[in-house]
């Protein structure tokens, strides 16, 4: 047996095997709230090692998409709590992925329509995803945002820890924080992007204050090794552009090290696209560097790798070490079973582009399983 296939442990969660299902947003949570699709669509999935949920918004603040669920009203973590319920019945375990989108938001999803808030006052050339009165969905342009003042950032900080509890009070294992894809922290840790003046700008420890700050608030609430973060050092989403994304990352890594994380979950090139994707003039992002910048840091987290990844190089990244777990996206929308598919070398469905984001059970838990199929 390859050690893919073989259990292990990830901080206090303990899985079956090293195969992830990566955060995937699907648009199918009407006013935030899981629904019966959306335990089903988990449910299915719970051979995966560990689920990690789609992104899933902090605050009503923290929504930037139609349809995205959402960590705080009583009816999402109600709902949330029946897809925990599922998974955990069905042998699984799942964290819930906490994401503040910042700027990439509409005010038309904001409280009071007010503008989304950012690190700048400079909006991005990106588009987010809205629902039309009649149900069918639009892409639109970002809305120009606000940089946060100094002294709302603590009340921010505040709103993860309190997500955080309210994740593991509806059942989750544990809750990975969406450090990603130009969303708000990695807003504030690159510089293409952050143009501030105050202790959250400028230097790369600056910029990276405000990620820690939540890495903190949220370990002493729940436990280190129930917590998790997402980065994509060189990916392009959402505008984001660093001058240095391998001195920033290191500085990241290094700083995570201190906290016993259950994971370190790294994007590898473009979010969903070129693998060896580079940023600007940047040379190649090194990641065998920034994770041996992590342990010679002391960081003893799980390194999870994700983007692309296929049967052989997924065994390969944990045969030969480079990797503790190896998230799928694009995979597991398309093949529930996937952890068999995969042990077993069989084919696997291909996923349908038209029916990621938005829409109802078609594309979503539909896709047969192997017996089916065959
Ligand atoms: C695709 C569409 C909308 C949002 C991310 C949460 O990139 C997302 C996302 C992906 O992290």
């Amino acid at each position: 047996m390859t050690k893919l296939f073989e259990p292990t442990q990830v901080g206090d969660i303990a899985i079956k095997n090293r195969i992830v299902m990566a955060p995937l947003t699907r648009n199918r949570s009407p006013e935030a709230v899981p629904n019966d699709l959306n335990v089903e669509y988990y449910r299915q999935r719970a051979t995966a090692g560990l689920i990690i949920t789609e992104a899933t918004a902090i605050t009503h603040q923290a929504q930037g998409y139609a349809d995205v669920p959402g960590l705080y009203k009583k009816e999402a973590l109600d709902g949330w709590k029946r897809v925990t319920d599922a998974v955990h019945a069905a042998g699984g375990k799942i964290v819930v992925q906490m994401w503040h989108v910042g700027r990439i938001s509409h005010t038309t999803l904001q409280p009071n329509d007010g503008k989304p808030v950012s690190s700048t006052n400079r909006i991005a050339k990106a588009k987010t995803y809205l629902v039309n009165a009649d149900g069918t969905g639009t892409f639109v342009d970002t809305s120009e945002p606000r940089a946060l003042e100094t002294s709302e950032i603590p009340g921010i900080v505040e709103d993860y820890r309190k997500a955080a509890r309210a994740a593991i009070d509806a059942g989750f294992d544990g809750v990975e924080i969406h450090g990603a894809n130009g969303y708000l922290l990695d807003q504030f840790m690159r510089d293409g992007v952050n143009d501030r003046t105050d202790q959250y700008g400028g230097s790369i420890e600056n910029r990276a204050r405000f990620t820690f700050e939540v890495v903190d608030a949220v370990t002493k609430e729940i436990g280190a090794g129930r917590t998790a973060i997402r980065i994509s050092p060189v990916t392009p989403s959402c505008e984001s552009y660093d001058s240095n994304p391998q001195a920033l990352f290191t500085h990241v890594v290094e700083g995570l090290a201190k906290y016993d994380l259950a994971y370190i979950h790294v994007v590898e090139g473009e979010t969903g696209g070129e693998r060896d994707f580079k940023q600007g003039a940047n040379p190649a992002f090194d990641y065998k560097a920034l994770c041996q910048a992590y342990e010679k840091a002391g960081g003893k987290a799980n390194w999870m790798v994700n983007n692309g990844y296929d049967r052989g190089m997924a065994i390969d990244a944990v045969e030969s070490g480079r990797a503790d777990l190896v998230a799928f996206g694009k995979p597991f929308i398309a093949n529930p079973d996937l952890v068999e598919r995969l042990e077993k070398n069989l084919p696997l469905n291909t996923p349908e582009q038209a029916t990621f984001y938005g829409g109802g059970p078609n594309g979503y838990i539909d896709y047969p399983l192997v017996e089916k199929a065959a």
